[in-house]
């Protein structure tokens, strides 16, 4: 991958970002005083930017730069800067629809590739909040009601046709980051490739049988299709637990570099699936067998929330506000054809579920055989461990993908995960 990065932009340090704040007035009022009162931190660990944290007297802010290479891997791997474009573009528009559930964006400065946004303090990395055994609460019915919100409102059943081909068009062109997904999530498991790697040789029996496995990969591949051409509706791209700031009482969805106009049920999956694989690295994570069993009914509980307090959400905008071009309101103004309206919207969300058991299938299985790990299982220390729970997720994540149409409902996904953990006892 190539590009031409341009001659203004240099990526910031925690010197640098001081002077680049102080050119954004908003930015220079919100943290009080003047430069030289102002300090900042490089924080990033994620795989894509750095991000700064810049504190002064009156409040902090978050600069989050795109780099020009994927971190992760180095310069090698080149990523286009226009990235952090999208990445404002998307958050933004969830802004608008929900912004209590996100940053608020401050400022973006598209030669810098670099956006500012809200300091959020004292939420923590949702993900690292699994490790430790948090219970969150509010988050079903917070994550339910940002996807819920997001998806409906940009999809054809509340844009009018004009304005969603016009969003579509500008995020066609988030065209290296979806190849990432394509490759990452879709592809590479399935394969030999370069950068794959898994808990070896614990892992090297089932990793072969995974390449050899027609049904799955031709599985993996309906689903990576419906991912290539399905645009139903503005998508974040990477909805996982490490997009996700969370106190017990506040979520907020950061990291939306991925968006772009793809299938719902990728970003109901992404949530989904990080549960499951939270649920099963718990044996990895508790102090005495048993300890986390109480955690383990709240992650599986979570997992039955949000799909259901999503569906209940996003059928009520439908029913509400049925602003867009797909059935028309226009079609449907007398009792009989808004009954059969009806049955229309619960097939809908009967095909939305499916969609969403599947795409939760390949993200787990992705995060095990694929480059980019998780934290949950990654910090197991013990190979033994870790690999029992990475092949209980293997297990789970390739019935979902393979059987989809066999899931009626998120109980039954959580009635399987019981099982197939229980099997290793
Ligand atoms: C190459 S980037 C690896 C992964 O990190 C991001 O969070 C996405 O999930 C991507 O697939
Ligand atoms: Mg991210």
């Amino acid at each position: 991958m190539s590009q031409k990065i341009p001659d203004c932009y240099t990526p910031l340090n925690e010197h640098s970002v001081l002077d680049f704040v102080d050119r954004i007035p908003v930015v220079r009022e919100l943290l009080g005083s003047g430069r030289v009162d102002w300090q900042a931190n490089e924080v990033g660990d994620g795989n894509l930017n750095q991000v700064f944290i810049v504190r002064g007297p009156a409040a902090a802010v978050v600069v989050k730069q795109a780099l020009p290479y994927l971190r992760i891997v180095g310069d090698a791997w080149l990523l286009p800067l226009r990235r952090s474009f999208f990445e404002y573009q998307a958050l933004s528009e969830e802004a608008r629809h929900v912004p209590h559930l996100v940053p608020k964006p401050y400022h973006f400065d598209e030669p810098a590739a670099a956006m500012v946004m809200e300091y959020l303090t004292p939420h923590i990395i949702l993900r690292k909040g699994f490790i430790r055994g948090t219970v969150y609460p509010k988050l079903a019915g917070h994550i339910a009601e940002f996807m819920a919100q997001t998806l409906f409102k940009t999809s054809d059943l509340f844009l009018e046709a004009a304005k969603k081909k016009k969003w579509v068009a500008l995020f066609c062109e988030n065209i290296e980051l979806c190849k990432i997904t394509e490759d990452l999530v879709f592809t590479d498991p399935y394969r030999i490739a370069k950068l794959n790697r898994w808990t070896s040789p614990h892992l090297d029996d089932i990793a072969a049988t995974f390449r050899q496995d027609h049904e799955l990969k031709v599985a993996a591949q309906r689903l990576k299709l419906k991912f290539l051409s399905s645009a139903e509706a503005l998508v974040h791209g990477d909805l996982h637990s490490g997009s996700i700031m969370a106190t017990p009482e506040e979520t907020k969805v950061i990291d939306a570099e991925f968006a772009f106009f793809g299938p719902m049920g990728f970003d109901i999956g992404a949530v989904l699936g990080n549960l499951l694989l939270a649920f099963l690295a718990q044996d990895g994570h508790e102090s005495a067998p048993g300890a986390r069993a109480d955690y383990r009914v709240w992650l599986l509980q979570t997992v039955q929330d949000v799909w259901r307090e999503f569906a209940d959400r996003f059928l009520a905008l439908w029913r509400i506000q049925p602003a867009g071009d797909a059935y028309h309101r226009s079609l449907f103004d007398d009792e009989s054809s808004q009954a059969a309206l009806e049955i229309e919207r619960q097939r809908y969300l009967r095909q939305l579920f499916c969609d969403t058991v599947g795409f939760a299938g390949v993200k787990m299985i992705r995060r095990i055989l694929g480059l980019a790990h998780v934290e949950d299982l990654e910090s197991i220390k013990d190979p033994e461990t870790r690999s029992r729970c990475e092949r209980n997720a293997l297990r789970l994540g390739r019935e979902l993908v393979v059987n989809t149409a066999r899931f009626e409902n998120p109980q039954q996904i959580c009635d399987l995960a019981a099982c197939i953990r229980h099997d290793r006892q």
